[in-house]
This record gives C-alpha cells, sequence and structure tokens, in this order.
C-alpha cells in the first residue's frame, strides 16, 4: 500500500511535515476553495502541487497522491437539464488534473449530506473521544429541531416516542449541539447548512428515490469514466457514510450489489472504487475481504478504518455504531489488508506499475495532545500516526508471513 494522510490545505492545524514524519509519502487533498460545479483551472492544480513538493529537495518526497474529492454538483444528482454543463465542466478538470500528472480522483454520490454523526466527542473508555451515530439521536434531528413534514411517516410509532422522551430530557445544551453536528457539516464535505434553507434542499429530491438516484449516477459515469479512462485518470466512488438512507434521501452507494451494478454501468477500468472499510463495515452484510477480492481491479483507494456495531432500539432501521480503534471494531482488518496484498501481488504479477494502492488511515480518534487541540474532528494527528502505525506494522506481518 501506498502509505498517504489527507490534508485540508494551509489552514489545517496537521501539517505537510507531520504528514511526511507520519511515515507517508503521499498527500490526499482537494481544492476546497472552488465552487462545487466549477473547473480546476491547471494553474490552482499546479499552485497545490508546488505546495505540498515545497520540502522535497530537503527532506523525504510528498506528492499529491490522491484527489479527495472532485465533488459532483447536486444537479447531477438530481438530473437536473443543467446536469450537462457539469458534466463537461467535470471532464475539463479531469483534463487538467491529468495534465499535471493527478491520476487518482475520489468523489461520492451521496444527495446534500456528506458523512454524517450525531457526536463528535464520544468518550471511549481510555478517556479518548471517536465519532459515533446513534438512529434515535438522528430521529430527534429530524422529528424534532427540524421538523421535516411528513418525516413522522418515515419512523415506527415506538422509535418516535421514545426519541420524543429523550428530546424533552435533553439540556438546551445538547439540543444546539446535535443540530450543530447535523447540519455544521465534517472535514471534506462541501457544504455547511443553515436549518433555514436545509429543507430546501431536501425538497428538491422528493421525486428522486432510490431508481432515480441510480439512473442519474450511471448517466454520470457513463459520461466521465470513457474519458478518465482515455487520460489514464482513475475515478474511485466513495461509499455511503452511513450506509443507508438518512431523512427520506436514498443512498445507493452502500452495499456490494449497489458497487456491482455501478461497476456493470460502464464497464471500464476508471470506473473504480474508494474502497472504504469504516462506511462499508458498518453494514454485517457487507463481506469485505471477499468484496475486496470480487472488485479487485477497480479498487483505486483504500481507507481503512473500522466501526464497532452498537444495540440499536426495537424498530430502528439504521444501525448504531461508533469509530473504533483501527485493529478493534466489526472490521477484520488482518483479512482486509490480507485482501488488499493478495490483490497487489496479482498486479505485480502483471507488471502493472500501479500495483501498490494508496492507503489512508481513514480518522482517528482525539487522544494524547490533541484533546487539548482544536482539530478536524476525525482528523487529528495523533490519533490517525497511531492508526498508520498499527495498519502499517499489520501490513508488513502479513507481507513476511507470505514470503
Ligand atoms: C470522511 C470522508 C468523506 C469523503 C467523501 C468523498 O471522512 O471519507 O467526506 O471524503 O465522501 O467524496
Amino acid at each position: 500500500m501506498i502509505q498517504t494522510m489527507r490534508w485540508f490545505g494551509l489552514n489545517d492545524p496537521v501539517s505537510l511535515m507531520d504528514i511526511r514524519q507520519a511515515g507517508c509519502s503521499g498527500v490526499v487533498t482537494a481544492l476546497h476553495q472552488i465552487a462545487v460545479g466549477e473547473v480546476w483551472n491547471e494553474s490552482a492544480i499546479l499552485e497545490r502541487i508546488n505546495i505540498v513538493e515545497a520540502d522535497n529537495q530537503q527532506f523525504t518526497t510528498l506528492n499529491w497522491e490522491v484527489v479527495e474529492s472532485l465533488p459532483v454538483h447536486e444537479d447531477i444528482k438530481k438530473g437536473l437539464p443543467t446536469r450537462d454543463i457539469y458534466i463537461e465542466n467535470y471532464k475539463i478538470s479531469l483534463q487538467n488534473l491529468a495534465k499535471c500528472g493527478i491520476k487518482i480522483v475520489c468523489y461520492n454520490f451521496m444527495p446534500v449530506l456528506d458523512w454524517s454523526r450525531t457526536n463528535l466527542n464520544y468518550e471511549m473508555p481510555d478517556g479518548s473521544r471517536a465519532l459515533r451515530f446513534v438512529w434515535e439521536d438522528f430521529v430527534i434531528f429530524d422529528l424534532y429541531i427540524l421538523k421535516r413534514p411528513n418525516s413522522q411517516n418515515d419512523y415506527a410509532e415506538e422509535v418516535q416516542i421514545s426519541a420524543k422522551k429523550k428530546f424533552d430530557s435533553m439540556t438546551k445544551e445538547e439540543i444546539s449541539g446535535l443540530r450543530n453536528t447535523v447540519l455544521l457539516g465534517l472535514p471534506g464535505s462541501e457544504e455547511a447548512f443553515e436549518l433555514e434553507n436545509f429543507q430546501g434542499l431536501l425538497n428538491n429530491y422528493a421525486t428522486i428515490g432510490d431508481t432515480e438516484l441510480r439512473q442519474n449516477l450511471y448517466y454520470f459515469i457513463k459520461q466521465v469514466a470513457p474519458v478518465a479512462q482515455e487520460l489514464g485518470v482513475k475515478l474511485c466512488i466513495h461509499p455511503d457514510d452511513p450506509p443507508f438512507s438518512l431523512m427520506g434521501l436514498s443512498r445507493v452507494v452502500s452495499t456490494e450489489n449497489d458497487l456491482a451494478q455501478l461497476m456493470a454501468a460502464c464497464d471500464v477500468n476508471a470506473n473504480g472504487i474508494t474502497f472504504c472499510t469504516g462506511s462499508l463495515g458498518v453494514r454485517a452484510d457487507n463481506n469485505l475481504p471477499k468484496m475486496i477480492e470480487r472488485f479487485g481491479n477497480r479498487i483505486h483507494f483504500l481507507h481503512l478504518r473500522t466501526t464497532k456495531r452498537e444495540k440499536n432500539l426495537p424498530g430502528d432501521v439504521s444501525q448504531n455504531f461508533h469509530e473504533a480503534a483501527h485493529l478493534a471494531g466489526d472490521v477484520d482488518m488482518y483479512e482486509v489488508v490480507k485482501a488488499v496484498v493478495l490483490e497487489e501481488k496479482k498486479r505485480e504479477k502483471e507488471g502493472r506499475i500501479d500495483a501498490k494502492i494508496p492507503m489512508r488511515p481513514d480518522h482517528g480518534h482525539q487522544m494524547l495532545d490533541d484533546l487539548h487541540k482544536k482539530t478536524y474532528p476525525g482528523y487529528s494527528a495523533i490519533g490517525r500516526l497511531k492508526a498508520l502505525a498499527e495498519l502499517r506494522g499489520l501490513e508488513m506481518g502479513i507481507i513476511k508471513s507470505m514470503a
């Protein structure tokens, strides 16, 4: 695996030097300053490359390895006539990235929201902090904070009763904390929302169900993947996080079958996957090592992380979870890394120069000194350093034991 870490640009409290010292050769970053749907021009891309590479003469080399993300405009997800303009822009951005030598591009197709959690400071038994998702809290947001019209129809009566009971016992601070956690957008999400506008964004999807969203995704990929293929760029979709529908919005990249359908919709290698074990692993029906074997050649980027499934209340339709330490939790990280190593060996045998897959330790607990610092949720330095060190050791052990 090529070791990388995500970097949010010059405002990121974690520096490029930190990432270098963690042992990475690659950086995962994006031009967050460019509005979603606008073209990424060459000069903006080169500017970022120069920043990433600035200290390469003096120290070990860092490259901009993966774009995460080149975001997809909402009009494409909604299938509006204007989508064609944004799809053209997307192709131009891919051309510009290719000209600058950047060849792996992550994106997602989650309507309105990117990744979502209900608690960003969940205390672990050792005092470190993790991210957590609790369905009941999400229901409280939907029913009693957002007050989405007809949202009652989406929840079983018992869920509504217990959510109401919990809501009535919450303090003002707890309510505004939950509201901000859901609305404010997590790092890497392209937008933060105002409660007042949020309902309008959801309304736009009133007529877009599972079938329509899939069609819109396939329409998009059928146009951009062949262009990427020509350019030698690999697109890789990030799965839904969490992998189930939220607030009446469909999600269509959550299961093995979803991924298989997407791969078949445009059968070129450039139509690939960001294999995020943290997102996919929330669902017990996703067999991760088997999926790595199945999609092998189409996996262009890895997010390694694990979650611990928690008990749900009767009537909940989703899965509660918190983010566990990288070698704990429900993901069998040994089997996952082994499957990755086998895939890489296959590629090496074929003599491919892209045999090694870029990997980033996804998220990390807030711990040690970072507990006293302001950090991006999930993206503090020390937690990710620990995760990377564990994953790197695991990989070496597996490779050596196979030799
Ligand atoms: C969260 C991230 C996501 C991801 C996007 C990719 O930590 O994995 O925000 O970057 O969904 O498009």
